[in-house]
């Protein structure tokens, strides 16, 4: 668990620091956090679970593991969208819709994968950090305003494209994996991320102070469940009791 990197970027700090007022006023709530988190964010980046995927180094149970957890994961994701349909204006229905039937099929290339390679997808229980990550997208979904749960929509999305984006640059073009490179790093992904950012950009111009301030944690505690998530993989982390 990364309990070193939480403590030394821990809001408040002056490496932590908001940029500067003038500073933000030029720069979307997005470009906003990057900048604020960019240590975490690069932290994620460098994962040594995503260099190992990215250099054709990693296990096959390991990423096996990974795969058990996120197919959990997007699972999840579809439950988290659809609570957030009722709080979304109008104008999102079509989007957060079409966002459902991806995750969908994202499902079955996990589950095409998964035969491909002989991997059995089901019946390992959600280890504590993937149950956390998913308890926190649904208690902010049902719990939280809209700009804070689109917040965690953006930041996990935009972890994911820029993750597999750094996979992409090294994976071998004849590896098991590439697929899920061409979901998270395709066009329509890249042209998805960039309409959250828009968006999440234009709720937080319309949030109050407070709101945008809660929209900033929401941000910076998705990077640091993307590292958890990755590291757990990595590591086989999971509940006490449950080791054997
Ligand atoms: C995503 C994911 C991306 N699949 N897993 C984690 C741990 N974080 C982010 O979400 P989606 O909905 O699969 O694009």
């Amino acid at each position: 668990m990364p309990a070193q990197g939480v403590a030394a970027t821990a809001p408040g700090t002056r490496r932590n620091a908001a940029p500067a007022a003038r500073e933000v006023m030029a720069m979307g709530f997005c470009a906003e956090q990057l900048e604020r988190h960019a240590s975490l964010w690069r932290r994620m980046l460098t994962h040594p679970f995503l260099i190992a995927t990215r250099d054709n180094t990693i296990a096959h149970e390991t990423f096996a593991r990974w795969m058990r957890q996120d197919y959990l994961f997007v699972e999840a994701a579809i439950p988290f969208i659809a609570a957030l349909v009722p709080k979304a204006p109008r104008a999102h229905w079509r989007p957060l819709a079409g966002v459902i039937t991806a995750l969908e099929k994202e499902l079955e290339l996990f589950e095409g994968r998964a035969r491909a390679v002989g991997v059995e997808l089901r019946g390992a229980p959600p280890s504590f950090v993937n149950h956390a990550y998913i308890q926190f997208l649904l208690a902010t979904a049902l719990c939280a305003g809209y700009a804070e749960a689109f917040t965690l929509l953006y930041t996990a999305e935009k972890a994911y494209h820029e993750s597999w984006k750094v996979v992409r640059s090294g994976l071998d073009k004849a590896s098991p994996w590439q697929p899920f490179v061409e979901n998270w790093t395709g066009s329509a992904f890249a042209e998805y991320v960039g309409w959250l950012e828009g968006e999440l950009d234009r709720l937080a111009t319309g949030a109050g102070r407070a709101e945008r301030e809660r929209m900033a944690e929401t941000f910076a505690l998705t990077v640091r469940y993307e590292i958890a998530f990755w590291e757990m993989a990595l590591t086989d982390e999971t509940w006490p009791g449950l080791e054997e």
